[in-house]
């Protein structure tokens, strides 16, 4: 199974990774360059070793494919995966009058008082974002995030690309050409980031009536990450494929830094000690084709019947 990919990956960096320092102060064993590769006919590559939310990786998807960089959607979606980067801004803004948040992030693991005081304030934030249109609107916005470089590039005239749009055309028109690339590394912006773009650059391929995509991604926490990121691809290529009336081929997981926190390898010991299962099929509503009409409805995972999910703290 495709899957068996992603464990040979865990185990080559616990046998072979550096041990190095990172920008979260936590720690991993890294290797870099590291090429995986899922056959999308096989089954959709959602994790059976441990319980993927796919849920969270299909709306935080549509959100990406809607050019939307507002948490509102996500929250309306009960998706919290961006919060974080979101309260920040509010948080050190003249705007807010809670308890000091400074490090919120590392403090929150560390301290249970504060936690507890962290999580009142993100309940408050939540529920602004969701109700006062004013404060989503200076507060939801995270920028120039993937939706923003996906179908609204800012061009050095003020014209704006949207890379996405024309990317599908391409394949339509001009399947085997070798220029069906997506970038969200937008040199000009990343300075500006809090969080410069992890997958960097997508390209698709077309053979035989098949689409295929490999992505780059500049950094991946093998543990947390990577199994989100293969999910959301695989979904992407697979939405595309459906618009442009071909069959979903290969995904292909290009890796620069792949690393496991030196927090997470318990974990990724235990489920490399997993027996794997048959992967999930994804089906897409038939009756739409543009994959910029599509809903979380629009789409089912059949037969996904994974190990428990297992905890492990994200480094922020
Ligand atoms: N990370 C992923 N996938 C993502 C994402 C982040 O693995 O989609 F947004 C991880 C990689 C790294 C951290 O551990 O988040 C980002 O930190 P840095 O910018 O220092 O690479």
């Amino acid at each position: 199974s495709s899957e068996q990919a992603y464990l040979e990956l865990c185990t080559k960096i616990l046998e072979t990774g550096t041990k190095k320092e990172d920008r979260t102060g936590t720690g991993t064993y890294s290797i870099f360059g590291h090429q995986m590769r899922f056959n999308l006919q096989e089954g959709f590559p959602l994790l059976t070793t441990k319980k993927v939310p796919f849920r969270l990786v299909a709306s935080e998807l549509l959100w990406f494919i809607k050019g939307d960089t507002n948490i509102r959607y996500l929250l309306e979606n009960n998706n919290n995966i961006w919060n974080e980067w979101a309260f920040e801004k509010w948080v050190v803004s003249e705007d807010y009058t809670g308890p000091d948040m400074t490090n919120f992030g590392l403090r929150s693991q560390q301290d249970a008082g504060f936690n507890q005081q962290y999580q009142e304030q993100m309940e408050i934030f939540k529920e602004k974002i969701l109700n006062d249109d004013e404060f989503a609107t200076k507060y939801g916005d995270l920028g120039a995030v993937y939706g923003k470089q996906w179908r609204d590039w800012k061009t050095s005239s003020g014209q704006s690309i949207d890379q996405l749009k024309q990317v599908i055309e391409a394949i339509q028109k001009n399947p085997d050409s070798r220029r069906h690339i997506v970038s969200a590394w937008n040199p000009e912006d990343v300075p500006n980031m809090a969080l410069p773009p992890c997958h960097t650059l997508f390209q698709f391929y077309v053979e035989e009536g098949r689409l295929s995509c490999q992505l780059y991604q500049r950094s991946g926490d093998v543990f947390l990450g990577v199994p989100f990121n293969i999910a959301s691809y695989a979904l992407l290529t697979s939405l595309i494929a459906h618009e442009c009336g071909l069959e979903p081929g290969e995904f292909i997981l290009t890796l620069g830094d792949a690393h496991i926190y030196t927090n997470h390898v318990e974990q990724v010991k235990k489920q490399l000690a997993r027996k794997l299962r048959p992967l999930p099929q994804l089906s897409i509503n038939k009756n739409k084709k543009s994959i910029f009409d599509f809903e979380l409805m629009d789409f089912d995972l059949q037969g996904y019947d994974p190990h428990p999910s297992i905890k492990a703290p994200i480094a922020v």
